[in-house]
């Protein structure tokens, strides 16, 4: 493998000289060299900041939501919102894994979580009544719905995945930009970050992962009945059901 991997190495070295020599030769000074990366670069940002804008439009449609809930039920259904815009090495993994091909336009089409906005509730009704205000907004289209909720995954996991497609202005023109919107409780979250410590931990035997990872089964089980015990709790203190 290292053999294999110092041979990589010394092919890009002699590929680098060659190239430098090639520069020389044609007079390819340093300005020109930094015009065709700038060139190169250009749609790969414009590409990350139309996910950047996406992301502020949904999560500003969702501290509205936050606000106007608070009016008129018992205060705030969001405890946090949090976001992110796939790193470029992500993005890349994925390619790989799902075979798409390596162009802006396929990964736009084809990878759908590139901007993602993760909005974290106390109690899983606030969670469906956010989910269907949302979708009711007439700029929001929904494009695909997993409910981890009803139907959680093998590992334990909950959350409601939606996918939607939002409109961004630039200058010019109007355009549609996917987003990936998990709505979770706290309780679903502390255990989707723990399982995910787990997920990523090198160096750990593994008939004790499989140990853990029954534990996480358990775990996600316990604490999707306290969601319910809680969420009763409260209707009874609110509408004394
Ligand atoms: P990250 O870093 O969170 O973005 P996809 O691969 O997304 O095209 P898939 O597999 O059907 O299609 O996606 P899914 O299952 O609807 O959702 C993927 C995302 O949900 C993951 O993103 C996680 O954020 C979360 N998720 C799904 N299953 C689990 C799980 O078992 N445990 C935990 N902790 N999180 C989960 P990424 O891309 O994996 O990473």
């Amino acid at each position: 493998m290292s053999e294999k991997r110092n041979d990589v190495i010394k092919q890009a070295d002699d590929m680098a000289k060659e190239l430098v020599k090639f520069s020389e030769r044609i007079n390819f000074n340093e300005e020109m060299f930094l015009d065709i990366i700038q060139e190169s670069i250009a749609p790969a940002e414009e590409f990350f900041s139309y996910y950047a804008c996406a992301i502020m439009e949904v999560e500003t449609k969702f501290k509205v939501l936050n606000e106007m809930f608070s009016l008129k039920y018992d205060g705030n259904p969001i405890e946090n919102i949090t976001s992110r815009v796939k790193d470029y090495d992500s993005i890349i993994r994925k390619v790989i894994k799902k075979n798409i091909p390596r162009d802006l336009t396929s990964i736009e089409e084809n990878i759908h979580d590139i901007a993602g906005v993760r909005v974290i509730c106390s109690f899983v009704e606030d969670i469906y009544r956010l989910a269907k205000c949302l979708l009711q907004q007439d700029d929001v289209t929904l494009i695909s719905e997993k409910d981890y909720i009803k139907n959680p995954k093998p590992s334990g996991y909950r959350s409601l995945h939606l996918i939607i497609s939002v409109p961004i202005f630039l200058e010019n023109e109007k355009k549609d930009v996917k987003v990936e919107v998990q709505l979770r409780t706290i309780a679903m979250d502390f255990w989707a970050s723990l399982e995910h410590k787990l997920k990523y931990k090198k160096n750990l035997p593994e008939e004790k992962k499989d140990i853990l990872s029954q534990e996480l089964i358990d775990c996600a089980n316990e604490s999707a009945l306290l969601d319910q015990r809680m969420q009763k709790v409260r209707n009874i203190i609110l509408n004394g059901e």
